[in-house]
């Protein structure tokens, strides 16, 4: 599949997207949102793609909403409806990538500000070059935070980390991010896509459809009792428990030999 505004590459189990306006630090045009939601339902149907990892072109990872265009379609002047945008372009875009079957990485280059720092929250991994900031923005321009920051951000980092950034809208650095636990890790500039793959390939051999499973029950956790938490986890661990991977994950341990898990 090809596109105009994202780069999909496939090699070994892992797929890169690569936002690609990197003149504009790979803000999101209609187009690209729509681009990045088509391109994660095909991963979930693409059985031969066990792992993501998200990058931008350029120096940014994303500034969020293109400011622009949004202009262009009267935002700003009471003409266009925000929950509408959100709800057909942004929302089916971060509830497909919280309900991916596959991990996702997201490899954060440059700055990540207003919707485009919530597309990193929305990843399952984040690694950060040294120069990469996480900015709130959405205060800075009069909007509240969308795309699921109010829910991913708290649950990341804990209220008070949280309700500053998105008061403030300052500049978050990677280190700072790194001690917040807004990001796994931190690494030079020049390692960042060679550190993302490294971990991008133990995933791509790894139980793929127990990974899916792993991400659902931790999800439906986040919003439950745990009585509720429990049974889900039963339920999941049936599934784990049919997939082929569950059999060579025994009988590896058994014959005291690594496992070799095909995702199936
Ligand atoms: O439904 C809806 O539409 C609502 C959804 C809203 C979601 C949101 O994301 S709201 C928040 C939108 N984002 C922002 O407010 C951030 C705006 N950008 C910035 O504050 C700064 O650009 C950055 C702090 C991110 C980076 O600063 P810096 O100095 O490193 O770069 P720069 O020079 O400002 O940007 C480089 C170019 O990218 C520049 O283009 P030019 O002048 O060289 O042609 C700049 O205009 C462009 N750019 C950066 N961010 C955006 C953008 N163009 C359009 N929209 C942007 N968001």
């Amino acid at each position: 599949m090809s596109y105009e505004t994202i780069i999909c590459e496939k090699a070994g189990g892992i797929l890169t997207i690569t936002l690609n306006r990197p003149d504009k630090l790979n803000a999101f045009t209609d187009m690209m949102l729509d681009e990045l939601t088509e391109a994660f339902q095909q991963v979930d149907a693409d059985a031969t793609v066990r792992v993501v990892v998200l990058t931008g072109a350029g120096r940014g990872f994303c500034p969020g909403q293109d400011l622009a265009s949004a202009v262009e379609r009267g935002a700003g002047n009471g003409q266009f409806s925000y929950s509408d945008h959100l709800r057909t372009h942004y929302n089916p875009l971060i509830l497909g990538m919280r309900g991916l079957s596959k991990p996702i990485i997201a490899a954060v280059n440059g700055v990540a500000a207003g919707a485009g720092m919530s597309l990193a929250l929305a990843c399952d991994y984040r690694i950060a070059a040294e120069s990469a900031t996480f900015i709130q923005a959405f205060v800075k321009v009069g909007l509240v935070p969308d795309s699921g920051s109010t829910w991913m951000l708290p649950r990341l980092i804990g209220m008070a980390h949280a309700l500053d950034m998105m008061l403030s809208g300052r500049k978050v650095s990677a280190a700072e991010a790194f001690e917040m636990g807004l990001v796994n890790a931190v690494v030079p500039n020049e390692q960042l896509m060679e550190t993302a793959r490294k971990l991008a390939q133990e995933f791509a051999n790894a139980p793929t459809r127990t990974i899916g499973y792993i991400k659902r029950a931790v999800e439906f956790a986040a919003d439950s009792k745990l009585e509720a938490a429990l049974n889900k986890e039963a339920e999941l661990q049936d599934k784990a428990a049919s997939t082929a991977d569950h059999s060579e994950g025994i009988a590896a341990f058994l014959e005291k030999r690594p496992a070799q898990f095909r995702g199936q």
